[in-house]
Parts: C-alpha cells; sequence; structure tokens
C-alpha cells in the first residue's frame, strides 16, 4: 500500500514528538483510501468551476456522505460551509478544503472526549463481536504502554476458542509482554482475576484484557462480559478501568448498529476503530463520535502492533479532507 507520503499534510502544524512518534505517516496510512476517493471525487465535482455554487454544495454532499460520516453530519458540514460562502470571504472554490476541513474539525471537536487519569494503574477491557481486531488491538495497546514505559499484562480471557489463547500467546512473545492464561473453555473470569493478582505481584501498570467475541449465544456473551467487569470492580476498585468496543471499519454502518447493540448491554467508554487502513470508509470515525456520541480513542491502521495511533479531531480531519 503507498503510505501517503505524496499527500502533503501540512505536518508542520504539529507538534514535533507527534512527528517523531509516525502519528502523521500513520494517520495517512489509515486514510489513504479514504482520502484518495474523496479528493478523486472533489476534483471531479469542481472540475471546470471557480465559484461555489447550488450544484456543487449539492455534489459534495453527496461525496461526504460517501464517506460515511453519517448523513447528519455531512448536512451540518455543509451548511456551515454555505453559510461561510454566503457571508463574506471567498466563493473561490480553492478555499473549499480548507472550510470542510475547518467546519470538520469544529464539529469533531464537540464529539465527546475520553477522560484520561494516568496515576493510576490502568484495565482495559477490549469487547467487539467476533474477527473484527479485538486480539491484534490487545497487542497494540501492549505495545502502545511499552513505549511510554508501563509494565504490561495482558490476559487471555477469550476462552472460548482454543487457537485465542495461542494466538495472544504468539503476541505476547513477540513483545515480551506476560500473558495470563488458563485452558480453553477456563472460566474468562478467572482467568481476569489470575491477571489483576499477577499484575499487582509484578507491579504493572497496564492489565489489557482480551475477550471473546462469539459465545453460544449473545445472551451469554454479555453475561460473561458484566462477570468479568464485576472481577475487575472489586479486584481493581481504585484503578482506572476502561472497556474499548473495537468496530471493524470495513463493515461501515453495520458497525454502527452493533455498536448500538452492544452499548444498550455494556458499558462502553470508548471505541477502537480498527481496519480504517482498508476501507474507503474512514468517515465512520465521525459517525461514531457524532451519532452515537461515544469517544473514538484509538484507530487501528495495520496488521502490525505498531498500527495504532489515538484519534485526534483536527488531525482526523484534516486527514481525511485536507
Ligand atoms: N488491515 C487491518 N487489519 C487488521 C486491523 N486490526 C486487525 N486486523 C486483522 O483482522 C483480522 C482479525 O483480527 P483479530 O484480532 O483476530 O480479531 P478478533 O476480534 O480478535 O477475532 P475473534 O477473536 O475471532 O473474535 C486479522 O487478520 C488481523 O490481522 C487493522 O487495523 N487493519
Ligand atoms: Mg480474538
Amino acid at each position: 500500500m503507498n503510505d501517503g507520503d505524496t499527500l502533503d499534510l501540512a505536518p508542520e502544524t504539529a507538534p514535533a514528538e507527534v512527528e517523531k512518534s509516525g502519528f502523521w505517516g500513520k494517520l495517512k496510512k489509515g486514510l489513504f483510501m479514504t482520502h484518495t476517493e474523496f479528493l478523486d471525487r472533489l476534483d471531479a465535482a469542481v472540475e471546470g468551476r471557480s465559484v461555489m455554487d447550488e450544484e456543487m454544495m449539492e455534489h459534495l454532499e453527496e461525496i461526504l456522505i460517501g464517506t460515511d460520516v453519517g448523513v447528519e453530519t455531512a448536512l451540518e458540514v455543509i451548511d456551515s460551509v454555505k453559510e461561510r460562502v454566503r457571508g463574506f470571504e471567498a466563493r473561490d472554490v480553492l478555499k473549499l478544503r480548507e472550510m470542510l476541513v475547518d467546519e470538520m474539525a469544529v464539529l469533531l471537536l464537540d464529539a465527546p472526549q475520553p477522560v484520561v487519569r494516568t496515576d493510576q494503574p490502568t484495565v482495559t477491557l477490549v469487547v467487539g463481536v467476533n474477527g473484527v481486531g479485538k486480539t491484534t488491538s490487545v497487542a497494540k495497546l501492549a505495545r502502545w504502554s511499552q513505549e511510554r514505559g508501563e509494565r504490561v499484562v495482558m490476559a487471555a480471557a477469550d476462552t472460548f476458542r482454543a487457537a485465542a489463547v495461542e494466538q495472544l500467546s504468539l503476541w505476547g512473545e513477540r513483545l515480551d509482554v506476560d500473558v495470563i492464561k488458563q485452558a480453553a473453555g477456563a472460566d474468562p473470569a478467572a482467568v481476569v482475576f489470575d491477571a489483576l493478582q499477577a499484575a499487582k505481584a509484578r507491579q504493572a501498570d497496564h492489565v489489557i484484557v482480551d475477550t471473546a467475541g462469539r459465545l453460544h449465544n449473545k445472551e451469554h456473551l454479555m453475561e460473561e462480559l458484566s462477570k468479568i467487569k464485576r472481577v475487575v470492580d472489586r479486584e481493581a476498585a481504585s484503578w482506572q478501568r476502561r472497556t474499548l468496543l473495537v468496530l471493524d471499519a470495513t463493515t461501515g454502518q453495520n458497525a454502527i448498529s452493533q455498536a448500538r447493540e452492544f452499548t444498550r448491554v455494556v458499558e462502553v467508554d470508548g471505541v477502537l476503530l480498527a481496519k480504517i487502513d482498508g476501507t474507503a470508509k474512514g468517515g465512520m470515525a465521525v459517525a461514531v463520535a457524532r451519532d452515537l456520541r461515544l469517544p473514538v480513542i484509538f484507530l487501528g491502521v495495520g496488521e502490525t502492533a505498531d498500527d495504532l495511533i489515538e484519534f485526534r479531531p483536527r488531525e482526523f480531519a484534516k486527514a481525511l479532507l485536507g
């Protein structure tokens, strides 16, 4: 895949430490398909025009909706752009992208932001339906923590499939992170209990829990997640506890309905949107933030442990539309 180096997303606006961590490179890689499709369609819409007119605005609306930002958001962005065009300024199409980025960023900044406290250890439960990218995301989060100098423990609480424990153990070896596990079929809550005891003994900073995405039925899955949560609440009462819902960006609106269903039964603190690199529907992140009112915390931008970035509204808008 193209690394997006040709997109020239004005990295000079990003702080130096962001540059070093490769944030822009990963963001561009993650949004490459979405951005390219957006630009192609935008170019086609503005070709041969020098001023913005009503017809072009309609086009633009469709193009935005095509990136899956959600219909409401697309309409809001277009309304704001229309307002600005009417008010003043430049009806010049060259200003268009700039305006779109601005308006999208404003809307995104109005979305819920994650609450982060850094003074206590953290337990992160990673939940989501099967195949969305949970186990890979657990590894990415472990790497994320390691890079910040934290001591990490991973808990293999997807005991439903034998292969799931193996998959996480393999990541543990690669990353040199302890994996707490039991035999397949064991009680996931017991694995989490063990992991928390181990974490306390080792003075770990972060326990990351991989959970099953599929069980005998949905009720069973939800029951199991509540049981795990009760163990965490009891055993790590003074820790920062968070539940991250992993959604697969390539499934578009399906992921949005999944999230609605999940949040009805499990309290979710934020979303990790995986596989955004594999779709032109990267605007999904906006729909999660705006329509579901859930903070998007991380974006998964590939299959390696390094392919994780945090979600930053302004930068996201810029990489998406700029
Ligand atoms: N391109 C891309 N692929 C990803 C990303 N995250 C995960 N994957 C791939 O998605 C597939 C499924 O990932 P898993 O982490 O096994 O998903 P899971 O939710 O744990 O699956 P189950 O345990 O079966 O429910 C794997 O092939 C991963 O490499 C991502 O951000 N980008
Ligand atoms: Mg898994």
